[in-house]
Formats: C-alpha cells, structure tokens, sequence
C-alpha cells in the first residue's frame, strides 16, 4: 500500500502538471482560435465569453489527459505481480466532482444571460435598418424610404436591423458582427449592432436556401457619418425621389 507521502507527492506532480497544460492549452486554443476583427461593439462581449470558454476547455482537457497519461505512466503494471489496491468509494470526491461543475455551470449561465442582455440591449437612437432575404439576394431599406442592395451604415451607430424573408429561411451573418440571426418568413426578427470600426466587409447567408445560396455573400460597408449621408442622398436622387429628401 503506498504511502501518503507518496500519494501527496504524487497529487503535488499531476497538479503542476495539470497547471502547466492548462496555460500551454489555453494559450494554444485562444491562438488559434480564428476570429476576424471586431467590427461592433457587440463583438469584443462575444469574443471575451469565447475565450472564457476556451479556458474552461483547457482546464478540463488537461484535468483529463494529466490524471490518464500520468496514472498510465507511473502506476503501470511493468513487472510487479501484486493487485492493485481496491477502492469501495470516495464520499469527499464524489461530492466535490458533483458540486463544482455545478458552481461552474451557475456561474457560466449568469455570465451567459448578461452577455445575452448586454447583445441584445436596444438603445433609443437607433438606425434602424429594414432587411429582406429573398433567394438569392439581399434587400435593405433605410429610415428615408431608400432602398440598396448592399449594405451601407455609418460608424459609431446603434443599429437595429429588422428583418424577414420573402421565402425560405435565411440568416443574416457578418463575422466580423459575430452576431447571427435568422430571417423568417412572415415573421419580423431583429439584430442589433454598434459598429464601431470603418471598413468593408462582407454579408452572408448562414443558412443554406437553395441552389445559389453562396451569391448572397454582398459588401457592407462601415463609413463616416458624412459619407454615408452624401451615399445617402445619391441614393435617392439615383432612384427619383428628390421630394422625399428631408
Ligand atoms: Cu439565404
């Protein structure tokens, strides 16, 4: 029977061991992890849950293969012929494997429903931006009555994207919103955003609607306050509607 210094000075090894696995883990996962930049406000909340996650993960893949590996290793038959000592139970362990994952799975709920309300939070000065799906194309429709087919919004703005499809289910996805959510037919669905980074990026359909249902990817293009307004107004002249100018 081993002996409890021994037992200790094993637990003090698989626990290091344990640590150690779970950084080069963590480190790994979150490096790896393939997010493009953040584009909204909404991203970075996403993203820290994210990696949040990839950390448990590492904790539980190195909880996992340190105890395994190490027991293989160390506690191997080789060329002993004495049995291995039996165990009945473990009160102390039984009750600490039950009742932390649940301390973790509470806690990870709280965090999840206030990332949800943070995501989901509709500010009063929102643009808000009316979205048909159809296959295989996108229709937008802004507050003046304009309407485009690709997606143009000024920076640092609330968005509310409101949304249905004219036939099939498809799903309104920019990775670099992370946000995604379904536009169904006969229903109105919402998303909103803050976008807080210029640039160009692209819209896709995260559903798949049919034979051309990669042709949905479309530009979205995040730019200054004045030009979206001057976009804007071309837009309407573009399209004969002077009078509606305000
Ligand atoms: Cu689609």
């Amino acid at each position: 029977m081993p002996k409890s210094s021994t037992d200790k000075r094993h637990f003090i090894i698989v626990g290091v061991l344990v640590v150690a696995t779970t950084v080069v883990m963590g480190l790994l996962l979150n490096g790896v992890l393939p997010l493009p930049e953040a584009g909204v406000t909404q991203a970075s909340t996403v993203d820290w849950l994210f990696r949040l996650h990839m950390w448990l993960i590492a904790i539980l893949f190195a909880l996992v293969v340190v105890l395994m590996v190490y027991s293989f290793y160390i506690f191997r038959r080789g060329k002993r012929t004495d049995d291995g000592e039996h165990f009945e139970g473990n009160t102390t362990l039984e009750i600490a494997w039950t009742v932390i994952p649940l301390v973790v799975v509470v806690i990870f709920t709280f965090i999840g429903i206030q990332t949800l309300n943070e995501i989901t939070a509709s500010p009063a000065d929102q643009l808000v931006v009316k979205v048909d799906g159809r296959q295989w194309s996108w229709l937008f429709e802004y507050p003046d009555g304009t309407q485009s087919d690709e997606l143009v919004v000024p920076v640092n703005t609330n968005l509310r994207m409101e949304m249905t499809a004219s036939d099939v289910i498809h799903s309104f996805w920019v990775p670099e919103w992370r946000i995604k959510q379904d536009l169904v037919p006969g229903l109105t669905t919402h998303v909103n955003f803050t976008t807080d980074l210029e640039g160009e990026f692209e819209l896709m359909c995260n559903q798949a609607c049919g034979r051309s249902h990669t042709d949905m990817v479309t530009p979205v293009r995040v730019v200054s306050e004045q030009e979206f307004t001057a976009w804007l107004h071309q837009q309407m002249v573009a399209q004969g509607r002077q009078t509606a100018s305000k």
